[in-house]
């Protein structure tokens, strides 16, 4: 390549990030004394995690929250989390009563969320859109796992006129990185478990406000605190409610148990 080439098609971003990450390897590659032998194994590694389709997985397990983090400003809204590697857009746009679609047999124990999304300055948001998603009772996204049917527990719907939602869902089980691919072996030789705690995922716009990508957890989770993501934030930690009689919450005509959740989402206007 000439100079001329290469000055024509310099991308100054591209430039500083990548020899920053390309400087701070050969950092570790000299104070580590990696061998050619463990060099050739780390590219072999990688292509194992590109040909399983987990590249995206990797990077969120390992890095994603750091991005999360530089790009949170704390000014009051409902704070950020990852999208992580299983949204799909386009998901089916729901008619009320709300419910998340699931299959005639759906693993897993009713679950109601609902809420409100309001401005900072606490004017609820007419008509602003959720999108829902999330691993069904097995620990499974629809996409991602082999036999559940696409869209399965994924949806998009809006607030009412007082900016309020509720929807029907089942209580997702705690999400497992599967053990037999590049990534949980990474994670079985670093002596770390494989689970993320249970949680919902959401994306809520408005027009006028910055959209917000976030998830909610629950409240006693066991793996609330070892995340193999580390992205728990205590904010975005809620109480999943046990609803065991009839009547104490009349409009949900669902069978009993049910479970129950709510989450007030604040979005920051637009600059
Ligand atoms: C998930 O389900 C997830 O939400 C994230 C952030 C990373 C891996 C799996
Ligand atoms: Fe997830």
């Amino acid at each position: 390549m000439t100079t001329d080439q290469a000055t024509q098609t310099l991308n100054p971003r591209v430039a500083e990030v990548f020899l920053d990450v390309v400087g701070s390897v050969a950092d570790v590659i000299r104070t580590r004394r990696v061998t050619f032998q463990e060099f050739r194994e780390a590219i072999g590694f990688l292509e194992d995690v590109v040909k399983e389709g987990e590249l995206p997985l990797l990077m969120d397990v390992f890095l994603g929250v750091a991005v999360d983090d530089v790009n949170y400003s704390a000014n009051g809204g409902t704070e950020s989390n990852l999208e992580g590697p299983f949204y799909i857009p386009d998901a089916p746009i729901l008619q009320a009563p709300y419910a998340l679609p699931r299959r005639d047999n759906e693993p897993g124990e009713t679950l109601l969320i609902s809420g409100t999304v309001a401005g900072l300055d606490g004017r609820p948001l007419v008509g602003a859109m959720l999108d829902v998603w999330q691993a069904n009772g097995a620990g499974e996204y629809s996409h991602f796992h082999p036999g559940v049917p696409d869209f399965n527990l994924r949806g998009r719907f809006s607030t009412d006129s007082e900016g309020r939602f509720e929807v029907r869902t089942v209580v997702p089980s705690a999400y497992e990185i599967p053990k037999d691919g590049p990534t949980g072996r990474l994670l079985a030789a670093l002596g770390r478990h494989f689970f993320r705690p249970s949680h919902l995922h959401f994306k809520l716009s408005h027009p006028g406000y910055n959209p917000l990508t976030t998830q909610i957890y629950f409240e006693g989770d066991e793996y609330l605190r070892s995340d193999v993501v580390g992205a728990v934030k205590d904010a975005l930690v809620v109480k999943l409610q046990m609803h065991e009689g009839a009547g104490d919450l009349a409009r949900a005509a669902v069978d009993r148990p049910f479970y129950a959740c709510s989450y007030n989402f604040v979005l920051q206007p637009q600059a």
